[in-house]
């Protein structure tokens, strides 16, 4: 789409994120008057195949974590690059990618890039007097994702005794978003009360769910279980998925979970996962194997990939090179979204249309270092989504993006459908 408004200025400033950490605001201005600003957020469990996140490295400011230097490059480099071009998300993208020149956006920093990237997008819906979601999607924008929700943390996102990052919820049994978020938020609270009950901690991790010391992961799941029945809901409408971050625990071609201190094969690792799928009610695992373990992934494909989502982040990282070679491969069969692992909004919509293409599941997801910006809601609706993952009900980060969706459900009235993979 191309406008006849044209960028009068872009400029950033740096914003702490949910860890406290530094990351950049960017603001973008039109000629008409127009001014929109998105924030970037940062993960931890980072995959190595990820755009680059430009930090200053000085460690008398914030441990090294500052943005200035990329804040710097949206002011002096991108600006003047972008100053009186008409508005039209493709070029404004692909003239920063090319100024870059790298394929990691290592030279003005992904973090600069995505920041003025989802600014744009949002300034050209502002002009337009359009929701964020339409911009991106148009007429067929009207599916509400389905909320993965990770309400019990582990890994490297809690300082508990669980080696596995991420166990959620999935609400899908629902006739709206709004039902669906209900339910996974009692559960969550329920669950509480069962932790709490048994001595358990509720303090909670980088992404709201609680971070108990639990002794495993079956223990893990048992509890989640447990929540979902008590709080009045069964498992035939409230499925299971977990996020095992295992490129974490990947070192010279075994798998060895720092916390517990259990060892497998790449073998071992799949016997475990498809065990645990025929033990409980779990659609989704993400990153179940490393993304340096093709051969695992292939073997992991072919015996889980008909019975649930097996999803690659780190696998993939939002690219979509990498994701054309897993199609061929025929590795995984739905895709983690995040925008900030490839740098623009562009290039993030264009491997999402890929993803629906070949058959694989798109689930639009937060980092566990978030912000107040919900570009990520608009996102999934704008793209129908299958689903989103952004944390437990708890911790306004969080919560923020789940409160766009019910106002985003609301404004869509009758015409909003709820549910994974409908388009
Ligand atoms: C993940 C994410 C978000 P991080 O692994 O899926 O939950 O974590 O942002 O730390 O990479
Ligand atoms: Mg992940």
């Amino acid at each position: 789409m191309s406008y006849s408004v044209r960028i009068s200025k872009v400029c950033a400033q740096e914003v702490l994120d949910s860890r406290g950490n530094p990351t950049v605001e960017a603001c973008v201005m039109l000629d008409d008057g127009t001014c929109a600003s998105a924030i970037v957020p940062s993960g931890a469990s980072t995959g190595k195949y990820e755009a680059y996140e430009l930090r200053d490295g000085d460690e008398e400011r914030f441990s090294g974590k500052g943005v200035l230097c990329a804040c710097e490059n949206v002011n002096s480099v991108i600006s003047p690059l972008l100053e009186g071009m008409p508005l039209s998300q493709a070029a404004v993208d692909f003239r920063m990618i090319r100024r870059d020149g790298k394929l990691n956006k290592s030279n003005l920093g992904a973090n600069a890039i995505l920041a003025v990237s989802i600014a744009a997008a949002k300034a050209g819906a502002q002009s337009l007097h359009i929701p964020l979601y339409k911009y991106i999607g148009g007429i067929n924008a009207v599916s509400l994702p389905v909320p993965m929700m990770n309400i019990l943390n582990g890994g490297v996102h809690a300082k508990n005794s669980l080696d596995v990052q991420e166990v959620m919820i999935v609400p899908e049994g629902f006739d709206s978003f709004a039902e669906a978020l209900r339910a996974g938020t009692e559960i969550y609270h329920t669950l509480g009360k069962i932790l709490s009950e048994k001595g358990l901690s509720t303090s909670v991790g980088d992404e709201g769910g609680y971070a108990p010391m639990v002794d495993d992961l079956s223990a893990a799941l048992e509890f989640l279980i447990n929540a979902i029945e008590k709080a009045g809901y069964d498992t035939d409408s409230v499925k299971l998925a977990i996020d095992a971050a295992s490129g974490e625990w990947y070192k010279e071609g075994r798998y060895v979970m720092p916390k517990s201190g259990a060892e497998y094969t790449s073998e071992e690792l799949c016997s475990y996962w498809n065990d645990i799928r025929k033990k409980y009610p779990i659609v989704s695992v993400e990153d179940g194997l490393s993304e340096d373990d093709s051969e695992g992934w292939r073997h992991l494909t072919e015996s889980m990939g008909h019975s649930s989502a097996l999803v690659g982040d780190d696998l993939f990282v939002t690219d979509t090179k990498r994701l054309k070679d897993a199609v061929k491969q025929k590795i995984a069969n739905a895709i983690l979204i995040k925008p900030n692992q490839v740098g623009t909004l562009s290039e993030t919509l264009e491997v999402m249309r890929l993803a629906k293409e070949s058959g694989y599941r798109t689930i639009v997801s937060h980092r566990s270092g978030d912000t107040e910006d919900t570009t990520i809601a608009d996102i999934a609706v704008g793209m129908n989504a299958g689903y989103i993952k952004c944390g437990a009900p708890a911790r306004s980060e969080r919560v923020a993006k789940y409160n766009r969706l019910l106002r985003i459900e609301s404004q869509l009235g009758v015409a909003a459908v709820f549910g994974s993979d409908i388009y």
